[in-house]
This record gives C-alpha cells, structure tokens and sequence, in this order.
C-alpha cells in the first residue's frame, strides 16, 4: 500500500516563471491519468491542485459517512491490469479514507508527484495568438506557460453554500461536506442542524444523528433513497471479477448503459425491456432482486424507466412504499416521500439506514417545501417563524456541478474572448472535450459529456486516453494548434438535444440541469448518449483524422 514518506517527496517550487508542454489543472481521477499519460509520452507537464494532496473529490469531502456509492470493483482505474490485480479494496463501497488512500498509492507508483503542485490554485488560463499557448496564472503568483492546458477540475467540485440571510450573523460552528475538515468533528452533546438532503447529507445525517443530543434534518426536496447494503467485500466476488477483470472492463465499457454492470455479486447486462410490456410480477420480481442485491443498480433496469412516465411511475412508487416501511411515523414518511419528480429523473441516493433514522427520538425532520428556510440567526435557523437554536450547521447543499469549477478561471481564448461569455445560456463543447475559440484547452468530465451520468472512471480514462492520442498527432512544437470547427461543435450540440428529447430529466429541479442554483440557466449539462455510444462518437472524430478539428501539426508531429 502507499507509503507516507514517499507522499512527502519533493515539489515543484511555487512562483516560478516556467514554460511547458502542457498544464493540468485538478489532482482527482482524471488529473493524475493525464498526468500519468503526458508523462509516458516524455513530455514536461505541471499539474496544479488546490489542495494538499492527491483526490480531487475524496480530498475535500471528508464528512461523517463520505463512501462512494458504486462498487469498488468498478470505481477504479482499468488501465493498469498489474495495478488492479494488486489492489485490494476492503468494503464493498470503499469509504472516503480508503478511496484517498488508493489515489495515494496510485501517484506513488506512477511517480507523479515530482510533476505536481499542490495548495496552488488556477485563476487564469490566458491564450497567446503568437505562441499558440497558453500563460497560466495562480494564486500563488506562478506564471507558467504550456501549449496545451487541460482543465481536469471535476464536476462536483465547486461546492455551494446558498446565500442565506443573516449567514454571516449565526454564531455557532458551520460545516460544508464539500470542504469538511481534516480533524475528526467530535458532535457530541451537541445539537445540530443538517441543511439539504442529496447524497451527501444522507450518507452523513445516518452518522451524526449516532452522536448528537439531537439532529434538525432541514429537507426542501425528498430524495429516492435505496439501501446501499454495503459490507467487507466478497471476498469470492474480488477473485471471480480479478480472474476476468479485462473481460469484465469491457463489458463494462461496452455492455452496460453507464458503466456498471455488478448486479448481485455478477455481471450483469442492462434489461432492455420496456417496463410496461411485463407483468406486474415480472416487473415487481426485477424491482425486488435489485432492492436486495442494493445499491445504484436501478440503473439497469427496465429500459423506457427515464423516458416513460408511466413506466418510471412504477418503480418510483416502489420505492416510495418500501420508504413507508421504513419509518415509523406515517406523517414522517410522507413528508421524505417524493412525489414531484420521477424517479431517477436526480441523481439516486444509496443509504445505510437513513430512513430509519427518523425513527430515532433525537431526530426531528424540518420540511421547508413550502416555507424556505427565512434566515439564520446567532443562535440558529429560522423556518415559520420558529427558531431553531444549534450548535452546529452542517450544510449538505451540493455544488455548481459540471460547470462551476471551470467558471471560477478567468479562462480566454483567441481574441480574448471569455469562456463564461461563450457559454452563456449554456455550455458547448465537442464531444465535451473541445469548445470554438479556445484552441488547445482541453476538459476532462466537463459539460457536455456523461461524467455525470454514466461511471465517471471510465468516461476520464476514455477522454485521457483521446486527449493523449490527440495531443501527440498535433504535437508539441511552435505551430501545433488544434480547435474544433464551428460545424462540428454545433453538431455535437444537436446531437446532445436529439438523444436527449423525451427524456424525464427535464422534470427535475437537479444539477444535472444546473436547477440547484439560483440565477444558473436551466440547461442540460450532460449528453444521455451513455458510455458506448460516446466512445463511438469519439473515435468516428479520430477515424476521419480529426476531420472535425482545424488542426495545424507541429513539423515534428508531422514528421514523424
Ligand atoms: P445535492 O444532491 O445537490 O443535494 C443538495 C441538497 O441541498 C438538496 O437536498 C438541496 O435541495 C439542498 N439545498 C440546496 N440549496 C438549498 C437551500 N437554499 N435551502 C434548502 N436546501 C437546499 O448535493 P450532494 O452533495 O448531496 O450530492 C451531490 C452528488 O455527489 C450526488 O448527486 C452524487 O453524484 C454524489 P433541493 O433538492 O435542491 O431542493
């Protein structure tokens, strides 16, 4: 396993003018596999990272509970077969600490940290029309230049607190799980109020509420919950995928609607029936042996269930029965029992006794779908006008996904033309990868792919792999310049709509329509192609020899 010392190893000093092949920005999945990648190739690369350390997402959220909610034997890097054999994951859903540690291990044995500069923030990413650069600008006061800048900053990354009234006035201590910190929060004795109830918070309420003398759940919008039914892991599942991990991979990447394909402790292809051809036993048997296997593995099943309302309606009231069973209080689970948006139709939630949570005498939920919550106060939160007082907040109110954590550089391109500016309304980018105007920027799970809707392990380590493939036909030297035509991104765009009509996430007020923050235009941030079609779409661009790109090869690139 990884070793602390070598965590140590030496770093490129901060504030120094320097020039480079290309500049990553973000240490999570897909900022090291690049780095991983460019390294390979010989070339001279700095990644910056703004925290500490290696991670990216398992970094920064460090809340009570923090796991990943698909299997760990698919949320890992397939590039390395030696690499997956050696590792051991120990639960079924790797928590946050071990997730951290598996990314430690991996920049250890890649040698990356020589390459990386960590507690550096990106603010500005400027375009050179006359090097065909880019000049990268940090925090720390580095100004660095590099052909290529490739911008690996994550899709759930740009945490978010809500501008509450009075935020500034509560007196008490505050929490963000996006920016939790790195010594143990002892809550004891205390009295505590959670704001929002998305994945985070549920994953951390089912925790705090142990600790606490009592937990105020602030819900503005009830979540699908499923039980995640986590554990060691099977040790007989680990040697069975690890005797087949490349057949396993590929089915993955190629047999799956978004990546996954463990479905009670087996490969499992996608049920591509329509929910309303079967019998009600049919349908309810498949609903029952995905409850019991748990997890996210709704996913795979019936096939119309995200484009059908009808059909997405008998699962949703599924689940909403299986809550009833769950809580006690008849009033408390209606109150956690969506009912005004499809199932699926945000992002699934998977817990370890989360509902059963409310059974417990400390806990009070606090609905405020109707009366938001009026301001916060010194001593606490003010719902209908009754205060709330707490020692604590902890707020679980998620993040400006996909696009935020691009939005916060001051990114331009040719002519100086601002990246927000160009995305007004709502991104666009080829294939996700690639926007008009902004030569030899490169996103990595940005908008306009499916991070955030298929496993985002294996979208990074596709686009990695494209990104790598590409930047070694255009080359490194002084005339290397590569952009998408205007045709192609528009096409791309087209293309993201026409796969996505009739789909049930126009219905929900979620990030995956960047609806969870106020003044962000409602749009659809990801393509619902799923994982195969993308990587087809992405290889028909590189069959053509990047027709679709204005490309201007270095001499040695063409060379060669
Ligand atoms: P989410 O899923 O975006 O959840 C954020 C929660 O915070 C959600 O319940 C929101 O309610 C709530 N929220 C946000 N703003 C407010 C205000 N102003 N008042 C009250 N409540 C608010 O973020 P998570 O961090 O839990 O999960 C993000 C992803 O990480 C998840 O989807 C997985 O992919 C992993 P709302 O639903 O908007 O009414």
């Amino acid at each position: 396993m990884s070793s602390v010392v070598s965590r140590q190893s030496p770093q490129p000093a901060a504030g120094q003018a320097q020039q480079f092949d290309a500049v990553i920005v973000g240490a999570g999945f897909a900022g090291m596999y690049m780095l991983h990648r460019l390294q390979q190739r010989g070339l001279a690369v700095r990644l910056f990272e703004a925290g500490s350390g290696v991670g990216g997402t398992w970094y920064w959220n460090r809340y009570p509970g923090a796991r990943v909610d698909v299997e760990s034997m698919e949320y890992s890097y397939s590039f390395d077969e030696d690499l997956q054999q050696e590792w051991s994951w120990s639960e079924r859903y790797a928590a946050q600490p071990e997730l951290l540690e598996y990314m430690n291990h991996c920049a250890d044995r890649f040698k990356l940290r020589p390459n990386m500069q960590f507690d550096t923030r990106v603010t500005a990413a400027v375009y050179d029309e006359d090097t065909r650069g880019w000049r990268i600008s940090t925090d720390r006061g580095d100004e660095v230049s590099a052909k290529y800048c490739i911008l690996a900053t994550g899709f759930l990354s740009a945490g978010d607190v809500p501008a509450f009234e009075g935020l500034d006035d509560y007196q008490g201590n505050t929490y963000l799980t996006s920016r939790w910190p790195h010594e143990e929060v002892d809550f004891s004795g205390q009295r505590v109020a959670v704001i929002g109830t998305g994945s985070s918070a549920i994953q951390a309420i089912t925790i705090i509420a142990k600790q606490v003398e009592h937990l105020y759940v602030f819900q503005r919008t009830p979540s699908y919950s499923l039980p995640l039914r986590n554990g060691p892991l099977d040790r007989d599942f680990e040697r069975r995928v690890k005797a087949m991990y490349p057949e396993w991979r590929r089915r993955q990447r190629e047999e799956s609607r978004a990546g996954f394909i463990a479905v009670n402790n087996q490969p499992m292809a996608p049920n591509d029936k329509s929910a309303l051809e079967v019998s009600e036993q049919e349908r309810r048997a498949d609903y029952e042996m995905r409850w019991e296997s748990g997890g996210l593995c709704y996913y795979s099943s019936f096939a119309d269930l995200l484009t059908n309302q009808e059909a997405n309606e008998t699962l949703a009231e599924f689940v909403r029965e299986k809550i009833r069973e769950r809580v006690d209080d008849p009033e408390v689970a209606e109150l956690l029992t969506p009912r005004d948006y499809p199932i699926m139709a945000k992002r699934l939630c998977a817990d370890t006794n989360y509902y059963e949570t409310y059974n417990r005498d400390n806990v009070t939920l606090v609905s405020i779908k109707d009366a938001p919550i009026e301001r916060l106060t010194e001593k606490g939160v003010v719902v209908r006008g009754q205060e709330y007082a707490v020692d604590s907040i902890v707020f679980a109110t998620g993040f400006d996904a996909v696009t935020g954590a691009i939005s916060r550089i001051d990114v331009r391109g040719r002519n100086g033309a601002n990246l927000n500016d160009h995305w007004e309304g709502a991104p666009r980018a080829y294939l996700g990868l690639m926007s008009v105007g902004f030569p030899n920027l490169f996103f990595l799970d940005g908008p306009c792919a499916n991070g955030a809707l298929v496993s985002p392990m294996l979208l990074s380590e596709y686009q990695v792999e494209w990104v790598d493939r590409c930047i070694a036909h255009i080359g490194t030297g002084e005339a290397a310049s590569v952009e998408p035509t205007q045709a192609a991104e528009d096409a791309w765009m087209q293309h993201m709509h026409d796969v996505s009509e009739g789909s049930l996430l126009y219905l929900a007020n979620s990030w995956y329509m960047g609806a969870n923050i106020p003044g962000k235009p409602r749009a659809l941030l990801s393509y619902l192609g799923g994982l195969e079609a993308y990587r087809q779409q992405c290889e028909a661009g590189e069959a053509d020899g990047y027709g679709k790109l204005v490309v201007t090869r270095s001499r040695e690139a063409a060379e060669a």
